[in-house]
């Protein structure tokens, strides 16, 4: 099965109940990137990735559209059922872009599935489960607000919180931090995201005044510099979010000690293919990881569940998709959900979607 057109679609993401905050990001509206794969056998695959604006990672919505338009004519013909192959063929048209080369790959494992009657969760490994735990993502608030809100998600059956921090004076982090311990204690696993947003004395001073406080430290800083230095002096896990850019640079975390686990994007590292690797590294050496993606709707919240529900369960931080702030589906028939904090696995082949195209508009190239 080869590939026989490439079209590439834009479509925007206002975000409900937007912005959308993080240390070093206010959106109020995503603009997302889709694929429509077709092969010389009719089957059709979708893909999609979304950057959640300009400055959460090098990565941006028209760098992604640009670096398809790069690429997509020297793809017509390449096989659809050699991932490993299809990867080569990207990496020898273009350097670097893993985000953009991620829709390309999402679209081929949506297409094989299809042709072989098979999940995507089947394709990369096979699922342990049809119910993957989600997790929630705060953003940038106030203690009272942040307790809140991490109140309301444990009552509805989130089994994780990620607690957003940085871009502020860091006493109000720490507060934040142990309002919400206080409100949830135990009855949620509690992440801490500075996403790159403190500095190593920060990170520092927030893990030295709430060293009772179980949670994990998430991308605290900006550099893997910057998590060496801090690492011998830390009381709380190290993940490893924004800096895990590749698989070489997972392998030097990996291999050297560095981090406790990661918060993974399956676009930034390249798609699912990559991702499988990555997360078998993981289980090589029992760290925990979620499977995320920046933003995106149901296409990328297909793909992180699919991959999601292959992670060895005790390994599973959870998936993280952006559907709670998304009005719709792009899938006719219902689209991924959240539901008491977990996400089901889609039942159909491939990604287990149906694309209402219509919803996109007209293409903006094809190939
Ligand atoms: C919470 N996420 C997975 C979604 C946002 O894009 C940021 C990201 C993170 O953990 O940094
Ligand atoms: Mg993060």
């Amino acid at each position: 099965m080869k590939i026989k057109e490439i079209h590439v679609y834009q479509h925007d993401l206002p975000v409900k109940n937007g912005p959308y905050t993080m240390a070093n990001a206010r959106v109020y509206a995503l603009d997302t990137t889709l694929v429509k794969i077709t092969s010389d056998n009719g089957v059709v695959g979708w893909g999609e990735t979304c950057p959640v604006g300009p400055t959460y990672a090098e990565s941006h919505a028209k760098g992604a559209r640009a670096a398809l338009c790069e690429m997509a004519p020297n793809l017509i013909g390449t096989d659809l059922m050699q991932p490993r192959m299809l990867h080569r063929k990207m990496d020898n048209l273009l350097n670097g872009h893993n985000y953009a080369k991620a829709a390309i790959d999402i679209a081929a494992y949506d297409a094989m599935g299809k042709h072989l009657g098979l999940r995507v969760a089947d394709l990369l490994g096979g699922a342990t489960t049809h119910r993957v735990p989600s997790y929630f993502a705060s953003g940038v608030g106030t203690p009272d607000d942040i307790a809140r809100i991490a109140s309301e998600k444990l009552a509805q059956g989130f089994p994780r919180i990620q607690i957003k921090v940085g871009g502020r004076p860091v006493e109000i982090d720490i507060e934040v931090i142990r309002k919400v311990w206080e409100t949830v204690g135990t009855n949620m696993k509690l992440a801490v995201d500075g996403n790159r947003g403190w500095t190593t004395r920060d990170a520092l001073r927030v893990s030295r005044e709430c060293v009772d406080i179980p949670f994990i430290m998430e991308q605290p800083c900006d550099t893997v510099e910057d998590l060496q230095k801090i690492r011998p002096q830390l009381n709380h896990a190290l993940y490893m979010d924004e800096n895990s850019t590749d698989l070489t640079r997972v392998v030097h975390a990996v291999g050297t000690g560095l981090v406790d686990g990661f918060g993974m994007k399956v676009t930034r590292i390249g798609g699912l293919h990559p991702m499988t690797t990555f997360r078998d590294i993981c289980e090589a050496r029992n760290l925990p990881h979620t499977c995320d993606d920046s933003w995106g709707g149901d296409i990328i919240a297909a793909a992180c569940t699919h991959i999601g529900a292959t992670v060895k369960p005790n390994l599973l931080e959870g998936v993280w998709i952006a559907q709670p702030y998304i009005d719709g589906h792009y899938d006719n028939d219902g689209g991924i959900e959240i539901r008491d904090g977990h996400i089901d696995l889609p039942t159909g082949t491939g990604l287990g979607l149906n694309i209402d195209v219509d919803q996109f508009g007209p293409s903006i190239a094809s190939f």
